[in-house]
């Protein structure tokens, strides 16, 4: 494991509310990674920023009568605040339209332009003279020229993945009228010429998911395309240039250049020198598989291009979508729910633990369903784990008073029990260093139950031979809980800390430490209470009416 570690998840559009789909695929798992990164002792940053350019922004704050910079301020403080109730932990959250990210940006063009990576070309752009607009993007669909599904956005096919070079049968998004052409000037990055030098770069780095780098593989070997970064709009980063008045760089030209400069922003301002630091961390890209296209080619290749001035991500974990109910997440269609909204129901860490349970290290989507939902807190979290927490300090406190009593010889489930405490740090550890947060989650679990049986069967409550190894033992077991949950329920980790009666914040411990029975004889426990409380399937049934259309 590297000491030093950025990590950075796909930054949210300043463009309205966060939602479930967006939390599972990118920012839960990054959250849950940082925290167990910081816990190994790692330098640890997790930046994020708002993604404040781009056509559709622009248009929305012009429908809600707002200036584009004051939309985007908006969303910016929603959404940090949103994630905040969610236990997001960034370390910074800042916005791409910042004045660090615009000097930035605009010096990486400067210098992919000096290497000869980008060149002018005149070309025809729609203009929808109904809206009086050029329409770039989101705003003209049609027909997908590599995959003919129909209804595709001209800058991202849905169903292929793929850019399309030219949509067929372009219509206006806003008005559904047939765009006209009018002539432009725009600048392009020569994405062609990295074919080579990406191809060896995806083959080189064992740390991206096989699946994924097959795919992009073939985009290359079947050509790439290179990339119009031009804007007719005044919303965005100005491009440097004199004859480029009025135009501003393409979002994806600037967005991901904001995973750097507000990394840099952020260090620089501690006193670290970011550049240095982030050429010598390993680089984590946390991205949902919609947006391969544009983490796999276009941002190595735009590093490349400036002689890896700053290095190429080391992983590009990737995770597939959320559906909700099995349905597509709509939010027109009032399909979805807002974080926030969710939260008011549910504690954060409910969320939490059911959203990495159901989600693998893979492109598979995954679906939240609310009776999934119910059995799981229900019966795998408060049964299994809350339950053998209850039962360990709360028989503890009523028959000892919360004191550890002295410890005798070990029989062997005593043995077979402390080696599982002695192991839990390496089998969940490796696990996550992999990526796969969802099994680890579920080693924790399977933990939790051997505890229980353990308990079970010594019976303590009867006072026999072995009640004291039996608490002594089980108590360390929740310690070991406390810290391994930490990453990915931290509140719930910190509530059985202090139950177990042991000073500072779980955070503070070491990932090992919960490999170790720290808990001796004499200790006395905090205050116990029931950490969860059950989910009733009357308030599912009133969430699930919620959703959709009014019947
Ligand atoms: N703002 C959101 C998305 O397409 C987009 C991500 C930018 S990451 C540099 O998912
Ligand atoms: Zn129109």
């Amino acid at each position: 494991m590297n000491k030093k570690a950025i990590i950075t998840s796909a930054l949210p559009y300043a463009n309205g509310e966060i939602h479930l789909g967006h939390v599972a695929s990118t920012y839960l798992p990054a959250d849950v990674t940082t925290r167990f990164l910081k816990q190994n002792g790692v330098e640890a940053y997790y930046v994020c920023a708002s993604d404040d350019f781009g056509t559709p922004i622009l248009i929305q704050s012009e429908k809600e009568g707002k200036t584009p910079v004051d939309y985007v301020t908006h969303w910016n403080k929603r959404d940090y605040e949103d994630f905040s109730a969610f236990d997001i932990g960034f370390d910074y959250f800042y916005k791409t339209s910042s004045s660090e990210n615009i000097a930035f940006v605009q010096d990486v063009f400067k210098k992919l332009n000096n290497a000869g990576h980008i060149y002018e070309k005149e070309i025809i752009q729609f203009y929808c003279n109904n809206d009086k607009k050029f329409l770039p993007d989101r705003y003209v669909k049609g027909v997908c020229p590599n995959c003919n599904a129909e209804d595709q956005y001209s800058d991202l096919c849905e169903s292929c993945g793929r850019v399309p070079e030219e949509i067929i049968n372009p219509k206006c998004s806003l008005c559904n009228q047939s765009p006209t052409k009018e002539k432009t000037t725009h600048y392009f990055f020569k994405l062609k010429n990295f074919a080579t030098s990406l191809s060896e770069w995806l083959d080189g780095n064992d740390n991206l998911q096989k699946d994924v780098k097959k795919y992009v593989q073939n985009w290359i070997k079947s050509g790439l395309i290179d990339w119009d970064i031009t804007r007719d709009i005044p919303w965005g980063v100005p491009i440097p240039l004199d004859n480029a008045d009025g135009k501003v760089f393409y979002g994806w030209f600037d967005n991901h250049l904001a995973y750097i400069s507000t990394a840099i922003k952020f260090l620089n301002d501690k006193g670290i020198d970011g550049k240095e630091f982030w050429n010598s961390a390993d680089i984590y890209h946390f991205i949902g598989k919609d947006i391969v296209y544009h983490h796999y080619l276009f941002l190595p290749a735009m590093r490349l291009g400036i002689d890896k001035e700053f290095k190429l991500p080391d992983f590009i974990p990737t995770r597939g979508h959320l559906t909700l109910q099995a349905k597509k997440i709509s939010k027109s269609r009032n399909w979805y729910i807002g974080l926030k909204q969710f939260l008011e129901y549910y504690p954060s860490d409910y969320l939490r633990f059911y959203l990495v349970s159901i989600n693998p290290y893979s492109q598979d989507d995954l679906n939240f369903d609310w009776d999934d939902f119910t059995t799981r807190i229900n019966s795998e979290l408060i049964g299994n784990l809350g339950n053998f927490v209850n039962r360990a300090l709360g028989f503890t406190k009523k028959a000892f008073d919360g004191e550890i009593p002295e410890s005798e010889s070990f029989d062997e489930k005593d043995t077979e029990a402390e080696e599982k405490i002695k192991s839990f740090a390496s089998v969940v550890g490796d696990l996550m260093e992999q990526n796969h947060l969802d099994r680890a989650l579920k080693k924790i679990m399977e933990f939790s139950s051997f505890f229980n049986q353990y308990f079970q069967h010594k019976e303590p409550w009867k006072k026999g031979p072995g009640t004291a190894n039996c608490v002594y033992l089980s108590v360390n077991a929740v310690r070991s809980i406390s810290i391994a949950i930490f990453a990915f329920m931290p509140k719930s980790a910190q509530k059985i800390w202090n139950q177990l009666g042991l000073d500072g914040t779980v955070e503070e411990l070491s990932w090992n430490e919960l490999s170790e029975l720290q808990i001796s004889s004499g200790h006395v426990l905090g205050d116990a209470s029931p950490l969860f409380t059950r989910i009733e399937t009357s308030d599912i049934e009133k969430y699930k009416k919620q959703l959709g259309p009014a019947e």
